[in-house]
């Protein structure tokens, strides 16, 4: 008896990477299903694949993703593309770093999208000091929300500010940004990390980026904490660009193109002095002006 040969019969889709463990990365398709893919060889060699990838897929035996579509937005920390909006999370404990906060609101700028800061633990003490550091530095760039992930104080306020978009959490290791994934499901779907020694900077826990989607669609990507974040190299000039709290008064410098750091007649340092725009925002321009100048000089050692 001749035994028929199965057709084995592909199937084209496409769907959102929202993990990626060791090569293998889950992918939520259109049609709602979860699938766990390889990516083809040229993709590999193309280099990574960014979570929150829309990609073309083929269902086999195994799905394998054939192609990515344009990414809308992206990030290189976090590892993350196609957000709308970028959650940034800090916390009195670890002790806050403005100066990633700086970086981070530039990669929202970069990708054209409005940054919005979440003070959590706002049951600690110190919690007030901070929320007041952080409307001084940054009330005209960015929406700020003071929330607990243990008092839920504040929570209703983000999800609706959130409601329907795709964001991603980002800020240091231990702030309590898998704490609030876990805090808005009522579930402890994420690990959550241990932050009891003094000084301590947080153990990394999430070790993953993961999208987790509500019931209402909304999006949120947990991903890694980092202490340290250096920008993509671009020529100095450009910096200020990203400073738009800075623009109303940057029209009235004396030279065009002023960098507002070592000129004179800079209406933005007149601004600083005037406390129209927050000192220390200003002082950590300077500080990460001077790290730019001094990568681009040497970018060609
Ligand atoms: N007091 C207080 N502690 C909190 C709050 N939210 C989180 N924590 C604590 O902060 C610590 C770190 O929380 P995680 O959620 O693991 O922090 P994370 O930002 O995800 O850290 P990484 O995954 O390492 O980036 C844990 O001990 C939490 O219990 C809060 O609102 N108030
Ligand atoms: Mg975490
Ligand atoms: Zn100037």
């Amino acid at each position: 008896m001749q035994r028929r040969k199965e057709k084995i019969i592909k199937i084209k889709t496409s769907g959102q990477i929202i993990k990626g463990v060791g090569g293998v990365y889950t992918v939520v398709t259109q049609e709602g299903n979860t699938v766990k893919c390889y990516p083809r060889g040229k993709l590999k060699a193309n280099g990574e694949l960014f979570i929150g990838d829309i990609v073309d897929i083929v269902l086999d035996k195994e799905g394998i993703i054939e192609s990515v579509r344009p990414r809308k937005t992206q990030l290189v920390r976090p590892f993350v593309s196609n957000m709308d909006c970028i959650v940034i999370v800090l916390a009195p404990l670890p002790k806050p770093d403005m100066m990633l906060v700086d970086k981070l609101i530039i990669g929202a700028i970069e990708n054209g999208i409005a940054p919005l800061i979440c003070v959590n633990k706002a049951d600690m003490q110190g919690a007030d000091k901070v929320v007041e550091d952080v409307v001084n530095d940054y009330k005209d760039e960015a929406d700020i929300l003071v929330i607990s992930t243990q008092t839920n104080q504040g929570i209703n306020e983000l999800l609706e500010k959130i409601k329907c978009k795709y964001v991603c959490l980002a800020g240091q290791s231990a702030v309590g940004k898998s704490s609030l994934i876990n805090c808005i499901l009522g579930e402890k779907k994420q690990s959550v990390g241990d932050l009891s020694k003094k000084g301590d900077r947080g153990k990394n826990t999430t070790r993953h980026i993961e999208i987790i989607t509500l019931d209402d669609g909304t999006k949120i990507a947990d991903t890694c904490g980092f202490n340290k974040l250096e920008l993509p190299l671009f020529e100095p000039s450009r910096l200020s660009g990203y400073y738009t709290d800075f623009d109303i008064y940057a029209d009235k410098c004396k030279f065009r193109g002023c960098n507002h750091y070592k000129e004179s007649d800079c209406a933005v340092k007149k601004a600083v002095e005037e406390g129209k725009i927050a000192k220390s925002r200003y002082e950590r321009y300077v500080t990460l002006f001077a790290h730019i100048e001094n990568r681009w000089n040497k970018r060609y050692d």
